[in-house]
């Protein structure tokens, strides 16, 4: 069983029993597609036991998955190629960022479970 992460948008993020993100193509739900990170599956080795993707979406013209760190209260957005294959961090975006917010909203998560995902 595969728990749903963030199911808005054209791609879902899932992870497995065994700690495994995937994301999941709407249009083609049949394949998942594992995250890779340095030549490894995201979440499935224990030295990169502290990832916490929330969410994955194709953003302009890019694949971009978001890593929430409450360590240090911010989202850590990843530019992947077109595999989700993680090539390098896009931007860094504190909660307190007035683009924090929006990036909630605009994807309907709770990036950082605290209960609000809108302005309202
Ligand atoms: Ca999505």
């Amino acid at each position: 069983m595969n728990l749903k992460i963030d199911d808005s948008g054209n791609f879902s993020l899932l992870r497995n029993k065994f700690g495994n993100f995937f994301v999941q193509e709407k249009l083609n739900s049949s394949k998942l597609i594992p995250i890779i990170r340095d030549s490894k599956f995201v979440g499935f080795h224990k030295e990169q036991s502290n990832y916490n993707l929330v969410l994955v979406e194709f953003i302009n013209g890019v694949n971009q998955i978001v890593d929430f760190v409450y360590r240090f209260k911010s989202a850590y957005v990843w530019e992947t190629d077109s595999n989700w294959n993680f090539v390098k961090d896009l931007k860094v975006i504190g909660v307190n960022d007035p683009e924090f917010q929006e990036l909630k909203e605009n994807h309907g998560v709770d990036i950082n479970n605290d209960g609000i995902i809108g302005f309202n």
